[in-house]
């Protein structure tokens, strides 16, 4: 199994990247034959146009994920830029996508409805993401629910080239986490960057319980008993503490005669705990930046070496290559 994966440094990772596709990341290096995980700064570029925060989220982006536990040993980590084969392929792709295919992309259509700027860029992403997939023969690719649209879309580029100049690329499959595919965020929307809701991995402690502390809640009376079911403090609690914690708090809901601001405390609580060695592990990768920096390097090596077989293959089935 071949597994790759990009996160975008576009602002410090949340519990939706961390809960949907980062965790996944750690547990699949230990099983993949191969894994791949980029920071997606050209994706970035899309939304980030100041380049010194886009360096500092980039380098910052990999300093989080070994923090959270990517091993360079097992998994290979770079920069999406250091591997230009994907830029070119991406051009491949792009000659046989057909517009509709990407006007049906939902993130599009939302980021459009929420009033943010459209560019060629924006439009465009899906087909790189699939020359960012493609390019390495990845068959698994781990990703939050929202980016399984942009699988498929994926899946349609590489069939239709594959029927048009014969069998070149792999199939990928995205897979999602059942419980944390879609990490509601504090206004109980998608957690995501762009909407200002989410609470961030990396935060300090006090910063973290102001996040916490402005969740929004129902204005049920105390006494009353709650459903757990679909509570965004419930589900944000599920994910952060231990089993034994969430069947006390499953209790507390079905008893009723607390407030919101006590499961508040204690989700605040609960993420310090979980997230401490974490916070640990980061100041230790923060102090060796040069360290992450040739971690970097060695993996846009490595990927660079895949991805050019992948291109190369893919102009000579397309005639661009080989004459
Ligand atoms: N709320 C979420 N629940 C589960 N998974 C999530 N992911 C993002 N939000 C959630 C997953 O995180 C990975 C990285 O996503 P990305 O690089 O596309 O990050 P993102 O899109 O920047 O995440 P945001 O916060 O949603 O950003 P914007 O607002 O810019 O689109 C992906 O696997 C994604 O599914």
């Amino acid at each position: 199994m071949r597994v790759l994966s990009g996160i975008q440094p576009t602002g410090p990772f949340h519990w939706g990247n961390y809960f949907g596709a980062i965790r996944q990341y750690i547990e699949l290096q230990e099983v993949a034959d191969e894994a791949y995980y980029f920071i997606a700064n050209l994706h970035a570029l899309t939304t980030v146009r100041d380049q010194a925060l886009l360096r500092q989220y980039t380098l910052g982006g990999a300093i989080d994920l070994l923090a959270l536990g990517l091993n360079p040993d097992k998994a290979v980590l770079f920069v999406q830029s250091d591997v230009p084969e994907v830029s070119e392929l991406s051009w491949l792709l792009m000659t046989g996508t057909p517009m509709g295919l990407l006007e049906r992309c939902v993130s599009y259509k939302d980021k459009l409805a929420k009033g943010l700027k459209a560019d060629a860029g924006l439009f465009t992403y899906p087909v790189l993401q699939a020359a960012d997939i493609l390019a390495y023969d990845a068959d698994v690719v781990p990703v939050g629910e929202d980016q399984l649209q942009h699988i498929e879309v994926c899946r349609d580029i590489a069939g239709s080239f594959n029927h048009h100049f014969g069998q070149t690329f792999t199939m990928p499959k995205g897979k999602v986490l059942d419980q944390s595919a879609r990490v509601p965020g504090t206004d109980g929307e998608k957690m995501s960057k762009s909407y200002g809701n989410t609470l961030a991995v990396f935060d300090d402690v006090k910063a973290q319980r102001k996040q916490v502390m402005r969740i929004q809640t129902d204005s049920r009376p105390m006494e009353d008993p709650k459903d757990p079911a679909g509570d965004v403090l419930m589900d944000l609690y599920k994910l952060v503490a231990s089993e034994e914690e969430v069947a006390d708090m499953t209790a507390l809901y079905a008893r009723g005669g607390f407030g919101y601001g006590d499961v508040k405390k204690a989700l605040a609580d609960a993420a310090e705990r979980y997230w401490a060695p974490y916070r640990d592990a980061r100041a230790h990768w923060a102090a060796k930046p040069d360290a992450v920096r040739e971690v970097l390097a060695a993996g846009a090596v490595k990927a660079r070496a895949k991805a050019a077989g992948v291109l190369r293959r893919a102009q000579e089935a397309a005639g661009v290559g080989g004459w």
